[in-house]
Order: structure tokens, then sequence, then C-alpha cells
């Protein structure tokens, strides 16, 4: 039997990394691309080098010759595009390569593939992060809710999501949008909030750490799990048509709610040791994300496996390992 052919964007990192993990456990050929830096040994930590079916080549979303040559060379039957600039807070401090990468960078993948491969499909990685300040009136942002981006990570996000859909109508492709909510796991890296805290916290434990410096502790956030969420990518390129989908639990909590369930599960209170530090606020911040996913749950049958709470313990288990204490157990 032919395999299918995937090329992933963003291959090395959390999300990239756990769906070339699970589209070659389903069969397939899976390629992707990692950008260049000066330590090679990090760039590929999440991937398991020794798979034979995962091939990652060079590339960059700006370098349209790459993309060219790559998608030409390999004719894929889909396209995850998930390669961004993806910290938030550092969109502030890089906002022109953010809104390059993650705007720009997406017309030129999604043009290449129109011109070389349009009988691909295209997944592109949209961000609950396009909803910025803009909530329903049931507390819920789902399909239909208004963008009122907050960040220029947000704004470069929006563009991106519209030029996929314009492309989709224009040219008759099949380009869909994943609205994912954020998602996490002990592959995200550890400038973001929660493996920043669960990673600092079993440090503070085992008294390699005393403290845990955070910025805003009130604002909510939806957060699920990464590998759920690549089975949903996978999920929407299954489709006839394509279209655009909210991914998302359907739970808040806050920041400060994170902190406190993380640190009582390693039996301390996380009010003795976080201290907020003025440089992790954002010039704007998002207050309150909740996701309604009932789209992709009723049509698409699609539902997470993990709950917060097991989500963070995997992480709390993850970082006891990496550091040397034992497994945590309740
Ligand atoms: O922040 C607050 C921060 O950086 C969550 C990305 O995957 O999800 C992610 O974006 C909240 C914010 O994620 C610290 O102010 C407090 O309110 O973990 P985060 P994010 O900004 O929500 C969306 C869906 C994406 O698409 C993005 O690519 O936590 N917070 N203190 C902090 N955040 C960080 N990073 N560090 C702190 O010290």
């Amino acid at each position: 039997m032919i395999k299918k052919k995937a090329f992933i964007t963003g291959i090395g990192g959390q999300d990239g990394s756990y769906l070339a993990e699970y589209l070659v456990g389903i069969g397939y050929d899976v390629y992707g691309i990692i950008r260049r830096n000066s330590t090679p040994e990090h760039q590929q930590s999440r991937l398991d080098g020794g798979n034979k079916d995962i091939k990652v080549f060079y590339g960059d979303l700006l370098d349209q010759s790459s993309l060219e040559r790559l998608l030409s060379e390999i004719m894929p039957d889909e396209i995850y595009n998930l390669a961004a600039q993806s910290h938030v807070r550092v969109s502030f401090d890089i906002p022109q390569f953010t809104v390059q990468t993650n705007a720009v960078g997406v017309l030129n993948i999604l043009d290449a593939y129109r011109r070389i491969c349009p009988n691909a499909k295209f997944y592109q990685a949209s961000s609950s992060e396009m909803f910025g300040s803009s909530v329903d009136d049931d507390g819920f942002q789902r399909e239909t809710t208004l963008m009122k981006p907050v960040s220029p990570y947000g704004c470069s996000k929006v563009f991106a999501y519209n030029i996929v859909r314009n492309y989709r109508n224009s040219y008759n492709l099949h380009a869909s949008n994943g609205i994912l909510f954020n998602h996490e796991s002990p592959r995200r890296g550890s400038n973001f909030v929660t493996n920043k805290v669960v990673k600092t916290a079993v440090r503070i434990k085992l008294g390699l750490d005393d403290s845990l410096e955070l910025g805003n502790l009130d604002s909510f956030r939806d957060w699920g799990h990464s590998k759920d969420y690549v089975r949903a990518m996978h999920l929407i390129l299954q489709q006839d048509t394509p279209d655009d989908w909210v991914v998302a639990t359907g739970e808040t909590r806050s920041v400060r709610e994170m902190c406190e369930y993380v640190f009582s599960k390693l039996g301390l209170d996380y009010k003795d040791y976080v201290i907020q530090n003025p440089k992790f606020l954002r010039p704007e911040e998002l207050p309150y994300l909740k996701g309604d996913s009932t789209k992709i749950r009723s049509l698409l049958g699609w539902k997470p496996e993990y709950t917060f709470n097991t989500t963070m313990d995997e992480m709390v288990n993850h970082w006891m390992n990496v550091f040397g204490g034992t497994q945590w157990k309740d």
C-alpha cells in the first residue's frame, strides 16, 4: 500500500513532534522542516532521531526557495503549517520578525502549495490569541466570535487565518484553520507559563530553587494537552470539505489557580514562593479565554482524553524524573 505523505513545518516543536509521532503511528511517511540555529543538539531533542519514517530538513517559512524545492520533491498529501514565533510576550520584543514569520511566512507556504501541490490538504495553526479581548455574552469564544487581537502575535495570526480562508475560496483549495486554545505537555517550552511553573515548583520541592518569578497571575486560560490537539489537526484534514474549527476543553482557570494546583500537588503553598516580576507582564494582556468546541465535538467526534489535572500531573512527573526526584504519587 502506498503510504500517505505529510509535510510539517515546525516539526521540532511541541505540537510538531507529537504530530509526527502520531502520523507515523498510523502509517504516514513524515517530512518536516526545522530552522537552522547554533545549537543543533537542542533543535531535534523532541524528535525521535532514529525513526526512519520521520525525515527532517532545514527550511524556513521566510525562505521561499526551500519551501518550493521541498514541496516539489515530496509532493505531500497533507501539509501542517505549525511553524511560528509562538511566544506572545516575545512578540512585543520582536514584532516585525513575528509578523514576517507568522503572517507573510504563511502566505509564502500557501502560495507554494497552490502552485506546486494544490491537491494536497493544508492545515493552518490558528490560535485563540486571535480573539484577544473579545468574549461572547455566555463567556465563551467560538468560531463566530469577533477577533480583537491584543498582541503582535495575535495580529499576525489573524492575517494568517484570513489569508487561508481567502486562498481556500479563491483557488478552491482544501485549506483549514484549527483555532487551538492553549495546549501543554512536558514538551512545552519552559518559558510558557505552565511548564515554567511546574519545572520551578519541582526544583523548589527538591531544594534546587527557592522562588518563582511570574507576571500576571489573574489571567484565565483554557488549557488542554498537546497530544489531544494534534489528533484534532489530523481529523480536520480527513474531512471532504475544508473549514475552521475551535479546539478547546471548555474549562478556564487563572494562572493563580494553576499555581495553586501544581504547588499543592507537591505539598507546597504557592504563596510562599511566587513573586511578581514586572518583566514578565505584557504591554497589553489577554485576560480571559474559554473555548466552545461544540462544532468539532459534534460534527467530527473529537474529544480530549486528558483533563487539566492529568496534564499537570504528567508534567510534574516529567520534571521529577529530570531532576532526580521519585515519581510523584498521590
Ligand atoms: O501565558 C501569564 C501570561 O505564555 C499564559 C501560546 O502557545 O497559547 C500560548 O500563548 C498566561 C498569560 O501562553 C508568566 O501573561 C504570568 O496571561 O503560557 P503563556 P499564551 O500567551 O496564552 C496561545 C493559544 C498561543 O497561540 C501561543 O502561541 O500566563 N503569565 N506569568 C506568564 N506567562 C509566561 N509565559 N511567563 C510568565 O512568567
